[in-house]
């Protein structure tokens, strides 16, 4: 269940994202929720949030194995599979415009479990 996660973490590193130093906890979080019916989708489909650094954690509440994903401006990370009651999270520096956050688990995204994260 870890290497997921460490294969996040050092593809935030890549990245460079996270070579600021004094300041690398994430100043907010966007928080969404894979739909509790079991059906490939989140709960919402389009969310905001304002700049800097942030965990993207996306709860599952399914018996349905899902993740997080997120990519757009430079950005294409995953986080941990989780099963239900599990939390997904990826930590990213969002900078304006415009992301996809999606679950990276075989064919979700492709069935249609996406959602928009417009940063402003
Ligand atoms: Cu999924």
């Amino acid at each position: 269940m870890l290497r997921p996660l460490v294969l996040g973490v050092l593809g935030v590193l890549a990245l460079g994202f996270a070579a600021c130093g004094a300041d690398e906890r994430p100043r907010s979080s966007v928080r969404l929720e894979a739909a509790a019916d079991g059906s490939l989708r989140f709960e919402r489909d389009a969310l905001e949030a304002r700049a800097g650094r942030a965990a993207i954690e996306m709860a599952n509440p399914s018996d349905i194995p899902h993740a997080i994903g997120a990519r757009g401006n430079g950005i294409d990370d995953v986080g941990e599979t989780v099963g239900r009651d599990g939390t997904s999270s990826v930590e990213v520096e969002l900078e304006p415009g415009v992301y996809e956050l999606f679950c990276p688990v075989g064919g979700h995204e492709q069935a249609g479990m996406t959602a928009k994260l417009t940063v402003r």
